[in-house]
């Protein structure tokens, strides 16, 4: 649908330049049959020839710019477009049908897709292709965009979203209110959830395209415990790196596991993989957005 309408101004043009240069070509040809310039055939032939040789020039000329002027300004852009588009389409009925959760259009989406809660979606939301596993081809982001308090621009990423060999959809994360899902570049994430009042988890992931998921890189623990009431909770924090992040699943005492960091040891670390991981730059704040309008 896209491609058509984007192929439409092209075609247009070059069914005008096709229709001057006939125009053209028929007024060579009616001032040949009157045959009034007798007195000199050498010279109608002349003009004859400088006519048709400029049309044909002309032709040449427009056909060319046509053709240069749409591969550069649209190819990149309608590549991903398309690929994608059945998706946005189906994503965006689907928000307008009030769904609570979506995973991609019947048919054309994976087993391994997640599921986005589509609750949150009411505020608007933007796209953008990134290829972040630089296979060339791009995967969609979807996120909220705002400036917050210090006037920085936060994309608060909803999904990703790949497609698969066979042309199939696969959210491979989605983000929600109680999981702050961010991008930080060269194909790492950062993950923040709450596990509950006295839980929290933050992690780094890397996408593996050859699964469409996520391992994790580094997993950050906050467990806490309020024995007074009257005072400030007493936080434990633990970081996991390596298989053992990997591997994580919470056991319920990450503070007494022994292939963590702990405490401050735990909390630099974590600091310092989140700007190294991030330290590349995202590429979010140069891609180009387009709002989703829900109707
Ligand atoms: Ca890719």
């Amino acid at each position: 649908m896209i491609n058509l309408k984007k192929n439409t101004p092209a075609v247009k043009v070059l069914s005008t330049a096709l229709c001057l240069t006939m125009g053209l070509s028929l007024a060579a040809c009616s001032k040949d049959s009157k045959g009034d310039r007798d007195d000199d055939e050498e010279e109608t032939e002349q003009v004859e020839e400088t006519i048709i040789e400029t049309t044909e020039t002309e032709m040449e000329f427009t056909i060319e710019t046509i053709v240069e002027e749409t591969a550069e300004t649209e190819a990149p852009v309608s590549d991903s477009q398309a690929l994608y588009q059945d998706f946005l389409d189906d994503f965006t009925a689907a928000v307008n049908s009030n769904e609570m959760w979506y995973s991609g259009p019947e048919g054309r989406t994976s087993s391994l897709s997640v599921e986005m809660p589509l609750d949150e979606f009411y505020g608007g939301c933007s796209y953008t292709f990134l290829d972040i596993d630089n296979d060339g081809t791009d995967e969609l982001f979807i996120a909220e965009i705002y400036t917050n308090s210090e006037g920085v621009t936060e994309y608060n990423l909803k999904g990703a979203i790949d497609i698969d060999a066979d042309g199939n959809y696969v959210i491979f994360r989605a983000g929600w209110s109680r999981s702050r899902f961010d991008y930080l570049g060269n194909g790492y994430f950062h993950t923040g959830g709450s596990g509950g009042a006295s839980l929290a988890f933050a992690s780094i992931e890397q996408y593996d395209p050859s699964t469409y998921s996520l391992s994790t890189v580094a997993e950050y623990v906050i467990e806490s415990i309020e024995p007074d009431p009257s005072e400030l909770p007493i936080m434990f924090y633990s970081l996991f790196e390596g298989d053992a992040a990997a591997n994580f699943e919470y056991d319920g005492d990450s503070y007494g596991n022994p292939n963590a960091l702990h405490d401050e040891a735990a909390t630099e670390r974590w600091e310092q993989l989140q700007a190294e991981y991030s330290a590349g730059g995202t590429g979010l704040e140069n891609a180009v957005w387009t709002e989703i309008l829900f109707g």
